[in-house]
């Protein structure tokens, strides 16, 4: 009972809090301002381990730190509980897919409440709960009247291992699946996509909302990601062909230079073109499009690879020249870029210089990048290129592009003109002749949707005999699951859904048979509006409550991994727009402002059962207490870096914790105390502290906080120990202060110490007192006294002294007066409390 030990502190309070539903929102009133704090929700995979630790005492220091200033706070929590991983785990282990999921939050329900977070428990959620996902189906529904829900097929990533597909995002740059580590392939397969594509635009241009409150590195990976490019679309006649052959270009300026044509030889467009030809180059082409369909996405566009390509024996027509271009195909060109075929200028661009290089196709240099873009256009005599003074315009000679700005030259109408104006003066060129226009092409594609797993939310369409798709009824929502009695979960390139016979089944509702989607949606389906489920998590009758999102969304602090930097956010802000074009929800971006925490590393590398460096979070709770450990994620750095457990102290948070304690039950003073009297020294420290918290805290300069706290309290000691003593009420203000602002980061402790303080309210909501700034300016401060720009004399004087005072009193120094001797001084400036300035003839 007399020394501080965490375990007796914690096992004290957590029954207390559990009991008084501490952080329910639901009874706190109306008039609070409010804060929406979120972390991002757990996969239920194990226990937590040290990154949530990690994270999650970040969010919960906010989530206590907007308490403490007043505000009505959301901190709720839930499970991000449909996925692979549990399904994949579930297999190995030969148990229901739910069984282990729900073991598992179970588990990690009860490690959150050991740790303190100041979450409500009144509103947790599973996405695999019925409840849950029977939004997911009717968001499903809803996208697919308002036409954003669509199946199409193409080629898809291919997870050979997981044996289902992949989104765009899930492919990781060395082509690898980011969960299974398998090469990806491509296959194809018709598939359910959501068109995110619509939103492109928008999803671009609102990230300007964004900056100073998201981490610049996070609205840059989305920039990349959406990958914006503006030009023209241009279309070019083929002969023997009624269809034209359009292509996406941002140089519309070089067209004049254009010498060939290619086309992916992945796409329908090569396969259209090919098959009008003869039966070699049909030969040809199939054996170039299998040796394709091998490589990777990445070694295709790995451009020092060397180039490959089939001619067709086609052609198309320049259309501002006539003239007759050859059409290749070769894997540099993508099929799901621009229209999957372009118009080749070797002279400006590299690739297509390779390729001409490599296959003997023309080159036509249209920019002379020679000729300055201001001023008159040099005339370069055939002399002067003799002499070496201009250098050659000769790509093909030197195998490089020429990539620089200068006249267009080559190009008819467009002669003279520079790099830019000869885009604009294209486009309007192509416009005039109604065979082109200004355009933009992303390189964002449409979120394909569909897993072919069982541990997801299955899609609510029935397929009628005939093909034709028809949507569940809404009153037949939630759609679950069947039992996994008897059904084969591993994974074989079909949905086990599939093999439920029963649950396939289903009837129309005019009564014609049907059979039912076998997919599952993509979990990032379930994230990507959970935020707004929490606002009314047990509604039976709608996804969220609009009059609840009014009050409390969008979120004011998401706080979580930089590894969701693309997907999760990407996908939650499009479903917002879609919410809020539907007039659902009054803003359009989910999130205010996001917090990246680092990592916990060990030994400068990341945590690993195989490299054996694992720190195991349950063990570290168990040694150190909740509180020490909190603590010293906050005192480890700046969240945003990395955290080395091998240089961090929990033993020194405790032993810094035990200090703060020990002292609230050495106060003597009586809480009543009006805070007016009291060592002086300590007032000023305590003051200081409560005036630079919040800006601190709202900075995220966490670490700054616990070593100010840590100052505070050494003073205390100090006061106690050989000043005034722990009587004088100056100790009681400042040890009342370190509690209130210690509870952010270590709730139990302070907890404790607020009671031995003798209150009988929880310390979650005391409330940071206001600084006093009489009490903040220093007792004395030195004034330089300078003489013609030498130091003099120096003064102690009050902060609060004035100019005519200072300058009185410099004047009366014998050092100055020495100084200027019998000099006439010329000018004297003042800079009151600090400088007076004395100069003379
Ligand atoms: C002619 C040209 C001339 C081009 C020139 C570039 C330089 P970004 O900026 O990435 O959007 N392109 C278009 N569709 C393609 C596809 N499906 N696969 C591979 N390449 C494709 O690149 C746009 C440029 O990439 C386009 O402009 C086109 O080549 C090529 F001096 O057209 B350009």
């Amino acid at each position: 009972e007399n020394d501080y030990d965490i375990h007796r502190i914690q096992a004290k309070w957590l029954p207390r809090w559990e009991e008084s539903k501490l952080f329910e929102v639901a009874g706190v009133p109306d008039s609070k301002p409010r804060k929406y704090i979120l972390d991002m929700f757990p996969y239920p995979s194990g226990d937590l381990h040290m990154g949530h630790a990690e994270a999650f005492a970040y969010g919960d220091i906010v989530a206590r730190y907007w308490r403490q200033q007043g505000f009505n706070v959301l901190h709720p929590i839930g499970w991000d509980s449909f996925g692979l991983p549990a399904e994949n785990a579930a297999i190995k282990r030969g148990v229901d897919p739910s069984k282990w999921t729900y073991e598992n939050i179970a588990q990690q329900k009860a490690s959150f409440i050991r740790y303190g977070v100041s979450f409500d428990w009144s509103r947790e959620l599973h996405t695999s709960d019925p409840e849950y996902y029977h939004w997911n189906q009717w968001l499903f529904l809803t996208l697919y009247e308002k036409g954003l829900a669509y199946r199409k097929a193409s080629y898809v990533n291919w997870d050979p291992v997981d044996q289902t597909v992949l989104a765009n995002e899930q492919v990781l740059p060395d082509g690898t699946s980011e969960r299974s580590g398998a090469v990806v392939v491509k296959k194809k397969l018709t598939q359910w996509y959501f068109k995110i594509t619509d939103y492109a635009d928008r999803l671009l241009d609102d990230l300007k909302q964004l900056e100073g409150s998201w981490p610049s590195k996070v609205i840059a990976m989305q920039r990349n990601w959406i990958g914006r490019s503006t030009g023209a679309e241009v279309e070019f006649e083929v002969e023997g062909r009624e269809a034209k052959l359009p292509v996406f270009t941002t140089r519309p300026d070089t067209l004049f230079g254009a010498t060939f044509m290619v086309v992916a030889p992945d796409s329908d467009l090569a396969a259209e073109l090919v098959a009008d030809t003869s039966p070699e180059v049909q030969k040809a082409f199939a054996a170039y499009l299998e040796q394709v369909q091998r490589s990777t996405e990445i070694e295709r566009q790995d451009a020092s690879r060397e180039k490959t390509g089939v001619f067709l024996d086609r052609w198309a027509i320049n259309p501002v020249n006539g003239e007759r271009l050859p059409i290749w195909a070769a894997d540099y060109v993508l099929a799901d870029y621009g229209h999957g075929g372009i118009m080749a200028v070797p002279a400006h661009d590299q690739r297509d210089l390779d390729f001409a290089i490599r296959f003997d196709l023309p080159v036509r240099v249209v920019i002379d990048t020679n000729a300055p873009v201001t001023g008159a256009i040099p005339v370069i005599t055939p002399e002067m290129l003799e002499a070496g003074e201009i250098p050659a315009l000769d790509p093909k000679g030197t195998g490089e592009a020429l990539h620089g700005d200068g006249r267009l030259i080559n190009s008819g109408p467009l002669d003279g003109l520079s790099k830019t104006n000869g885009q604009l003066r294209m486009i309007e060129l192509l416009e005039q002749k109604g065979v082109g226009r200004a355009a933009k092409t992303y390189r964002l594609r449409d979120w394909l949707i569909s897993r072919q797993r069982f541990w997801g939310t299955p899609i609510p369409i029935l397929h009628a005999e005939d093909g034709s798709l028809h949507p569940v009824p809404e009153s037949e929502l939630p759609l679950r699951l069947p039992s996994t009695e008897g059904l084969d979960l591993k994974p074989k390139g079909t949905s086990p859904l599939g093999a439920a016979t029963e649950w396939m089944q289903a009837t129309l509702p005019d009564g014609r048979p049907a059979r039912r989607d076998p997919d599952t949606m993509d979990t990032f389906v379930d994230s990507s509006w959970y935020f707004l489920r929490f606002l009314n998590p047990n509604d039976p009758t709608k996804a969220f409550d609009p009059a609840e999102a009014a009050k409390w969304a969008p979120i004011d602090q998401y706080v979580g991994g930089v590894e969701h930097a693309i997907l999760h956010l990407l996908y939650a802000r499009f479903i917002t727009k879609v919410l809020f074009d539907l007039g659902y929800i009054d803003f359009t971006e989910p999130f205010t402002a996001v917090l990246n925490q680092g990592m916990v590393l060990m030994d400068g590398s990341k945590m690993s059962k195989s490299k054996g460096n694992l720190v195991e979070f349950a063990d570290e709770l168990d040694a150190h207490g909740a509180d020490a450990l909190r603590l010293t994620m906050a005192f480890a750095g700046p969240p945003e870096d990395d955290i080395d457990w091998g240089d961090v102290s929990p033993t020194g948070a405790s032993k810094f914790l035990a200090r703060a304690w020990r002292i609230s039950g050495e106060v003597t003073s009586k809480p009543t105390v009006a805070w007016k009297g009291g060592d002086r020294a300590l007032r000023r420290a305590t003051h200081q502290l409560l005036a630079d918290a919040p800006g601190l805290l709202e900075a995220f300069k966490f670490n700054v906080v616990v070593a100010r706290l840590m100052e505070l309290v050494n003073l205390i000691r100090k006061t106690i120990d050989s000043g005034p003593g722990a009587g004088d009420p100056a100790v009681r203000e400042a040890i009342e202060v370190v509690a209130v602002v210690v509870s952010l980061f270590a709730p139990f402790t302070a907890e404790d110490m607020w009671e031995r303080l003798g209150y009988t309210d929880s310390v979650a909501f005391a409330g940071f007192r206001k600084a006093d700034p009489t009490l903040l300016v220093e007792d004395q401060v030195t004034a330089i006294i300078q003489v013609d720009g030498k130091v003099r004399d120096r003064l102690e004087v009050s902060p609060l002294i004035d100019s005519g005072e200072l300058e009185k009193l410099a004047r009366a120094s014998e050092n100055v007066a020495r100084a200027i001797g019998d000099k006439e001084i010329a000018n004297v400036i003042v800079r009151a409390p600090r400088v007076v300035n004395i100069a003379t003839k």
